[in-house]
């Protein structure tokens, strides 16, 4: 693949975004190569400013499960725009997109919206604290929850990427409020609760996607629930990734066990900047202006992208067996890689969760962060420029997540198998 393009076009962006990015993941640093300029989306497909074409496995990350140019959605925003861009003021499509979102899950009977994924979490978390008056919090190692204060400390995505887990600029005096505990390690969380009397809430992704694909056991969901319960704590879900991806109730579609607040972010937006975060009554009516608890947005609700997230929603709800049929392609990649990988001797961990599915250069089982740290990044990095070049766009760091969208067929993902063959074949 030529991309000289891109790469006059990322010095060019350098000189004027701090390194050529609006988000450090997309900077390629982890992988080699310059990172490519997008010039469009075309169902399944990325066009690079080149002309390039690959097959999109990020989907911006996670938003796009019906892949680019959606011709509902798009025709639900150009509809929206017609009407205005903004008001400030309440508009009735919010209530609709909340009504369809909380009568989807038991625990929710009220929801939120807000502009990003790191602005529901962080909300989120101020609606605990002040829920129950409590100050700490307690995280895990290798979850990345957005990069609000208090939840940038030892964060997966990006900042482990860099291997700077805790950022400069995040005071001491702030993250002492936070109790890292291990992934998959009911101990660890147990630990957190004897250091302090103070636990306002555990926060969790209940399928991690952000130190690359790493699913909670239900067993220690369950431990997390008691655990919460005994000392009157709020369990969190994270379910920015997961959310309407894992399965059309995201992780509590697949799990029995309920948190108090759920956040979202990604899917709800159709590819608009959305977050939202919901829980029952007496937990929601804590927020301003009922309550006490402030939080506010300028552009949240905002009608386009709730037309958005709307008709993302409707879309989602109305395919039979959605979920199923993902969760196959899913299952069918990553059957294919692991055999590639190991026809030729290379060991490769692989999962699925819907239409998320992950793989690890590892030769064990990764169950938290530190499995995960094992892994090896120089294959995966060799391993993701190999394919870029061969016209498939994974995610460039070995502690992201993949996704699986409606337009990608099984020809197109046996056609990935294939290539991966032969790039397995030059890299053992
Ligand atoms: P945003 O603020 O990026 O919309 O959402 C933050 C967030 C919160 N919670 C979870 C579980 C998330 O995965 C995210 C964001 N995910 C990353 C990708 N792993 C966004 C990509 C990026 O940072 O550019």
């Amino acid at each position: 693949m030529l991309t000289q393009k891109s790469e006059t076009a990322f010095n060019k962006a350098k000189d004027v975004i701090p390194g050529g990015v609006d988000s450090p993941v997309r900077a390629f640093k982890s992988v080699e190569g310059t990172p490519l300029f997008i010039e469009k989306g075309e169902g399944a497909y990325l066009v690079d400013v080149d002309g390039n074409r690959y097959i999109d496995f990020v989907q911006s990350w996670g938003p796009l499960i019906f892949g680019h140019g959606d011709k509902k959605i798009e025709d639900a925003v150009i509809d929206a725009v017609k009407q205005g861009l903004s008001f400030g003021a309440p508009t009735e499509v919010e209530t609709k997109l909340a009504s369809e979102i909380c009568m989807m899950f038991d625990c929710m009977d009220k929801v939120r919206f807000v502009s990003s994924g790191t602005e529901a979490v962080m909300s989120a978390i101020r609606l605990a604290r002040g829920f129950t008056g409590r100050d700490d919090i307690v995280k895990f190692e290798g979850c990345y929850h957005g990069h609000s204060d208090s939840l940038l400390v030892q964060a997966g995505s990006g900042a482990v990427t860099f291997g700077t887990p805790s950022s400069p600029g995040v005071p001491a005096d702030l993250t002492k409020h936070t109790l890292l505990a291990k992934y998959n390690d009911l101990e660890s969380v147990k630990k957190c609760f004897e250091n302090s009397d103070d636990i306002a809430c555990i926060i969790i992704e209940p399928i991690a996607g952000n130190m690359g694909l790493v699913p909670a056991d239900e067993i220690f969901l369950e431990g997390l629930r008691t655990l919460c319960d005994k000392h009157g704590a709020l369990l969190i879900y994270d379910e920015v990734m997961s959310g309407f991806r894992a399965s059309l109730k995201g992780a509590q579609g697949l799990t029995a066990v309920i948190p108090d607040i759920v956040t979202f972010g990604k899917v709800i937006g159709g590819g608009m900047p959305v977050g939202a975060f919901g829980a029952r009554r007496e937990i929601m009516d804590k927020l301003s202006p009922d309550g006490p608890v402030y939080q506010a947005g300028t552009l949240s609700g905002n009608p386009i992208a709730m037309n958005a997230g709307l008709a993302s929603l409707t879309k989602l709800k109305s395919i039979e067996n959605l979920y199923s049929s993902l969760e196959a392609k899913a299952k069918r990649l990553t059957q294919g890689l692991k055999a590639a990988a190991n026809s030729v001797g290379i060991p490769l961990q692989v999962d699925v969760r819907g239409s998320m599915f992950g793989f690890f250069f590892n030769a064990n089982p990764v169950k938290n962060f530190d499995d995960a740290l094992r892994s090896d990044t120089e294959m995966f990095a060799r391993f993701h420029q190999m394919m870029l070049q061969e016209g498939v766009y994974l995610a460039c760091s070995q502690f992201e997540t993949g996704f699986i969208s409606t337009e990608m067929s099984d020809e197109m993902i046996d056609k990935v198998i294939e290539v991966s063959q032969k790039v397995f074949k030059e890299l053992s």
